[in-house]
């Protein structure tokens, strides 16, 4: 699937906070009708058992639309799923640890909210990053903003592996997103609040496409 994710601009995720259990696979194959080919599971609070039964639902359809599925946090999970790739934050130790679990194969992104952070996960050997939030945002309330000033340099730094920009993106916000340097993004709140999520998604991958 690393071919897929280098190929990938729009991160989509299917956050708990903004959607009922039921809402899961429509809002899934919302997504990625909208051309979204990396999605995350994220169930911030739920009980595991719940958590593997909503991936259980996410899991074929993206495999279906060829797109990478990612389990935020729960590497143990996201092995005993298959699931092609995991998402951890700072809070999970080395990512050493995280790929003694999840093998060698499993795509690994890790959440960075510095461009000493970002750098770090370079060197650990991270697949991709998640940095931010750029802006603040209501999906991790409290978290302090970094803002778009170090884009463009961490971006140079990274080479070919892939930043997300993350954080209060949407369609006002996403023009300075990439005029500061950003040529991914992760949208969450934004996307999953849209009366037509397809559309919506389509009408950002064409931006980020251009
Ligand atoms: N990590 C940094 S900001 C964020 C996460 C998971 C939430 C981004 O959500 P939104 O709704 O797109 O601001």
């Amino acid at each position: 699937m690393k071919h897929v994710l280098q190929s990938c601009r729009l991160y989509g995720i299917v956050d708990m906070g903004y959607t009922a259990p039921g809402q899961v696979a429509e809002k899934t194959s919302a997504l990625l009708e909208g051309g979204v080919r990396i999605l995350q599971l994220r169930a911030k609070g739920l009980p595991l058992p719940q958590v593997a039964e909503l991936a259980r639902v996410m899991q074929p359809l993206c495999r279906a639309a060829g797109a990478v599925f990612v389990l935020n946090d729960y590497p143990e999970l996201a092995a005993s799923l298959g699931a092609d790739a995991v998402h951890v934050g700072q809070d999970a130790g080395p990512l050493a640890q995280v790929r003694a679990v999840v093998g060698p194969q499993m795509l690994v992104g890790r959440s960075t909210h510095s461009p000493q952070q970002a750098l770090d996960a370079l060197a650990e050997g991270a697949d991709y990053i998640g940095f931010g939030p750029l802006f603040p945002t209501g999906t991790k309330p409290g978290r302090p903003a970094i803002g778009l000033q170090h884009i463009a340099q961490v971006q140079a730094q990274l080479g070919e592996l892939p930043m997300f920009c993350i954080g209060g993106i949407n369609a006002a916000t996403l023009p300075d997103v990439l005029a500061a340097g950003a040529q991914r993004v992760v949208i969450v709140s934004w996307l999953l609040q849209q009366k037509n999520i397809a559309a919506a998604a389509h009408a950002v991958n064409d931006i980020l496409a251009h």
